[in-house]
């Protein structure tokens, strides 16, 4: 018997040896992890839960997968990045979606109105951005229906868009949303914890900053055992809990990015990332900016000499250099490169010469001279 367990949780417990299928069981084991104590003498409890909880999960997905075999399994991405719109139903997704871009979906009063994703392409300042509207989600979404599916669709976006209705208890829902992204192992707004693991044939398995996890090294021990890793080197580079080790050893877990947009502010105040009114605009060119702020994305001018900036900009990686621009506009390009002309953040004064591994800025305006 765990340490202090209460009566909630020998309850799940027996719900969990009852259970037939995979997502009887998964649900079990979910109601488990959020009745078991939460003190520390219990990590190694809720360690467990959580490993059982993602082979689980790990089977569940490949049995989806051979289901769906041949169903198209990603959206396809256009313009510079995919951004994904999601929330419960009537939270204004739809309306939003055809305020920011071309798209003309269906808005209703009445529910579930948007049963396919719906895709339109934003314009922020000449950079083409996809945001998709996905179906409502609902408690349960993540093992039902097509949810399976638009969760693992996800999983390649480059940013989700939370809308929140802020005039119907906004934390509910956001707190429903969160959950369910969490049973699709994708989660929401965090960084992927920061640890290395470099698989061998032999030797074992090394520890390099072992002092940063802060559980006993017995537990550590077990738990990479039933990850199957005999042999291998971990190197950890942030205090991490039992927990969060858990969670980093386990490869199929999603990190994405997120923005809370807290919608009808028109109708309440309540504050989410950002507050907007899809219905009288309010606070959309502010989110079309945080939007384009999140996506690690800069966009640059061409020019040719002698004349103004070309338009549309062409949208680059941050940290992108005057060769990965000379190589979108050409692959051999860069073979007949003199050297480039800048105007803009990345120089330190305007009009300079720069060379091929230059790292460019937002806005920066390049001139190219070539042999
Ligand atoms: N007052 C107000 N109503 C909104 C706003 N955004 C959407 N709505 C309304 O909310 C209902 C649902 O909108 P819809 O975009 O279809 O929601 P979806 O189910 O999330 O796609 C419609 O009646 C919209 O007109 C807003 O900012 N303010
Ligand atoms: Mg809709």
């Amino acid at each position: 018997m765990p340490i202090n367990a209460g009566l909630e949780y020998q309850k799940a417990e027996l719900k969990y040896g009852e259970a037939k299928t995979i997502p009887e069981k998964i649900k079990a084991l979910e109601e488990m992890l959020k009745v078991a104590p939460s003190h520390k003498g219990a990590e190694v409890l809720r360690a467990e839960i959580k490993s059982k909880l993602s082979k689980l999960k790990e089977m569940l997905e490949k049995e989806k997968q051979q289901k769906t075999k041949g169903a198209q399994i990603s959206i396809k991405k256009e313009g510079a990045a995919q951004v994904m719109i999601v929330g419960m139903t009537n939270s204004g997704k739809s309306l939003l979606l055809s305020k920011l871009t071309n798209a003309k979906p269906d808005v209703q009063e009445y529910e579930f109105t948007t049963k396919d994703p719906e895709i339109g392409i934003m314009n922020h300042d000449g950079v083409l951005i996809q945001l998709v509207e996905m179906p409502a989600i609902y408690e349960d979404f993540a093992y039902k229906g097509r949810g399976p599916l638009l969760f693992s669709i996800m999983r390649n976006a480059d940013l989700i868009l939370v809308v929140l209705d802020t005039s119907h208890n906004p934390e509910k829902q956001k707190e429903i949303i969160f959950n369910e992204f969490d049973k699709a192992q994708i989660r929401l707004g965090k960084d992927r914890p920061r640890i290395k693991i470099k698989k061998g044939f032999e030797g074992g398995v090394s520890y390099v900053g072992e002092e940063l996890i802060k559980a006993d090294m017995e537990d550590v021990k077990k738990l990479v055992f039933e990850k199957h890793l005999s042999n291998a080197i971990i190197e950890i580079s942030e205090p991490m809990t039992l927990e969060e080790l858990e969670d980093a050893l386990n490869q199929s877990t999603a990190y994405l990015r997120c923005l809370i947009v807290g919608n009808k502010s028109d109708l309440s105040s309540n504050k989410g990332d950002i507050l907007v009114s899809a219905k009288d605009g309010t606070g959309l060119n502010e989110l079309k900016k945080k939007i384009y702020e999140q996506l690690d994305i800069i966009k640059v001018f061409t020019k040719t000499p002698g004349k103004k900036k070309d338009h549309p900009p062409i949208a680059l990686p941050k940290g992108a250099t005057i060769r990965f621009l000379s190589q979108i506009i050409h692959k051999d390009f860069y073979k007949k490169f003199k050297f480039a002309r800048v105007w803009g953040k990345s120089v330190k004064f305007d009009s300079a010469s720069v060379g091929l591994g230059h790292k460019l800025a937002d806005d920066d305006v390049v001139e190219f001279h070539l042999k």
